[in-house]
This record gives C-alpha cells, structure tokens and sequence, in this order.
C-alpha cells in the first residue's frame, strides 16, 4: 500500500536499476518486455517527428520524450478500452500505448484524408473514439471539468469505468482546474487525475508558479488523496496508478496524482528553450533517462533482451513510422468542400449561399 501525501516521491527502481524496497512484482517477464516496447516506440516516433515538422509536413508538434515511465505507466495502471481518458497535448506514449493506431495519430498530425477529423483540429490535438480517448483542447486547463462530467455520469450510470485525467503542472495553476477538480471531488465522482509534472509550462518553472511545497499536496484541499511520485520510474508510476484506479473503482471518490518528470525537448515547434533553462539542467535530466533506468532494471532481473533484438525492435519501430507516414500522405489532402461537411444535417441557407461562393472562388 502507498501512502498519499509523501515528502519524497515514491519510487521503487533506483537510478541504478535496483529494487529501492523490497516489492512483489505482479508483471511477467512477457509484460515486462512488452513496457519496455512501449517506452522505445513512443521514444522513436517522438524523435521522428522533428523532422517531419521541419520539413513541413505538420506545423505544431509538442515533444515527450524523459516522460516515457509517466506515460506508459499511467497507460498500464488503468484498464484500456474500458476506461475514459482524457489526455492533454504531449500524451504521445500515453495515446499509443492505450492502443491509438500511429497511422490514425500521423494523420492527424499532417491533417490528411485519412485524418477523423480531416484536418479540421490543430495538429497534435487527437481524438480516438475506439480507445475511449477524447479530443485534445488547447486552452490550458479546459478538459478538467469535462472529464469530472464524465466521471458523474460514470458513477450515474453505475459503470465501473473510471476517468483518467491527465495535465501539465501549468494546468493546476488555472482556474478550470481548480472548479473541475472540487466538482469531481464533491461528487465522489470516479475521476483520476494525474499531473505530469515535467516542471516547465513554457518558460515558467513550477516553483515560481505555485506556493505549494509540490502539486500531490493539492489534494488537500479538494478533501482527496495525492500521490507524489518519481515520474522517470515506469513500474512505481503504473503501481500508484493502479492502487488509485482501485481505490476509485472501489467507489471512494477522486484521487490525484503528480508524477514528477521532466520534457528534454522544447515546449512545442516554437520556442527556444536557451533562453529560460541552463544545457546543464537539461543534461543532468538526460542523465536519468526513464527508458534507460527500466533498462538497468531488467538487466538486474536478467531478462535485458540482447542490444541486437532491441536494435531490430528500434528498426521495426521506424518502419512501422514510415508506413504510417506514407499511407496517411497518399489518402491526400482535404479541400475545401470539407469546412461545409460534417456540422449541419441539412445546410443552413447562409452556409449553403457561402459554399456556391466559395466554390465559384475555386473554380
Ligand atoms: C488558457 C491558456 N493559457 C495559456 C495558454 C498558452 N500555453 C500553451 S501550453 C502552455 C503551458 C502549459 O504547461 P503545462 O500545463 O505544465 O504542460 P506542458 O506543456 O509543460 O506539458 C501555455 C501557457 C493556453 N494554451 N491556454
């Protein structure tokens, strides 16, 4: 059992790949090998990405690699497909790992024909209905309250689904966050939320955002248990996660969650990051890599597959990328016909006065 509202994070690997405490791993070497899979594709597709935005196929892109363990922990601490997730922007290990297709990702990403929402939302702003994965919103903070809506209706209905909340620090610091939070928990709602605490919202550090000793502490307030724990450690992330997915499931309410990590990239496509965090900052972060941590781990336990097998896995990995990149772009791109498609069952006269204008426009 973890305790809520620790000084340290709880953690179980050391930096060194040994057990912190001794603890019964409830995980097959199968599940086991299957996280570390998950913890190298998202890292894979993440560093892919950057060139494919440099070269303009998509135009935003919000990066997450050193968050792999937050990520795919929390995705194997909660039941994918049965449970509501509703994500934030930088979730890449998370949406993957739950089961979203790449190729319905990359299309997104590039807003080709292929894309659910045909290129209508800004890039990186998913959706995927099949793995109960709901659309990205980029006002900070927003999704807060709609996730606590789901969360009623879940315990309305009698289900025992559970929400899965996720954000940045940034976000706790909103207003939104702090009405969608007392909602869900006034309400005993079944609602998760978990901070992905990689302690930049853009430029501003989260010790010169918030008075709290730390974002777990929150919790207090809302009458909820928060958990602190080390975000770069995959198996202590998934463990919390799970108790509190039970402890929910179980029908006490609300819980909250910080993961303390870190972003190595930039915020997004557009900013410098020279200009508010020191290189030696950022290489002392690099130095206690999540995926290389879980790797030190399995070596200890001896089940480390051979550098050749992980190396072929990096290279099915980015082949399995470039698949999904080549088919999403050959679906082609949307025209303008689709901006009238979609809202209206019967086009309203203004609409449908604009689209004979638009059309002869493009003519
Ligand atoms: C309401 C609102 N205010 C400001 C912004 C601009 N903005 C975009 S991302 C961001 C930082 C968010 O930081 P955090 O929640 O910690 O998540 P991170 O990007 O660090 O993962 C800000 C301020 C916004 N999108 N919405």
């Amino acid at each position: 059992m973890f305790e809520a509202f620790t000084n340290q994070p709880i953690r179980l690997i050391g930096e060194d790949g040994s057990r912190t405490q001794p603890f019964e791993l409830d995980l097959g070497v199968d599940e086991l090998l299957q996280i570390h899979r998950d913890m190298i594709r998202s890292r894979v597709c993440d560093e892919r990405l950057i060139p494919i935005l440099r070269q303009g196929k998509t135009s935003f892109y919000a990066q997450s690699t050193g968050m792999e363990a937050t990520q795919i922990g929390i995705a194997w601490g909660t039941r994918k497909k049965h449970d509501w997730y509703w994500p934030y922007y930088r979730d890449n290990g998370l949406i993957l790992t739950l089961g979203m297709p790449l190729k319905r990702w990359i299309s997104q990403l590039l807003g080709s024909n292929d894309d659910v929402c045909k290129g209508r939302q800004m890039p990186q702003h998913f959706s995927d209905p099949e793995n109960h994965i709901a659309s990205i919103c980029s006002a900070i903070g927003s999704h807060i309250a709609p996730a606590a809506g789901t969360a009623i209706a879940q315990k309305y209905l009698g289900t025992d689904e559970i929400t899965i909340c996720t954000f940045g620090e940034g976000a706790t610091s909103e207003g939104d966050w702090h009405a969608g939070v007392n909602m869900a928990s006034a309400n005993k709602a079944p609602c998760l939320f978990i901070c992905e605490n990689n302690q930049y919202a853009i430029s501003l550090n989260v010790r010169d955002q918030t008075n709290s000793k730390n974002i777990a502490v929150k919790g207090h307030a809302y009458g909820i248990p928060g958990f602190y724990v080390d975000g770069q450690d995959v198996l202590a992330v998934r463990a919390v996660v799970k108790q509190a997915a039970e402890y929910i499931r179980a029908g006490n309410g609300s819980v909250l969650i910080e993961c303390l990590t870190y972003r190595i990239g930039t915020h997004s496509s557009s900013d410098d990051d020279s200009r508010y965090r020191s290189k030696e900052e950022v290489e002392s972060w690099r130095a206690q890599d999540p995926l290389v941590r879980f790797e030190r781990f399995l070596e200890k336990e001896g089940i480390l597959p051979a550098r050749e097998e992980i190396e072929a896995y990096y290279g099915s990995v980015l082949a399995e990328f470039e698949e999904a990149l080549s088919t999403s772009d050959a679906s082609g791109y949307p025209t303008w016909e689709i901006l009238f498609d979609d809202v209206y069952s019967d086009l309203p006269d203004h609409l449908a006065q604009q689209a004979i204008y638009v059309r002869e426009e493009n003519l």
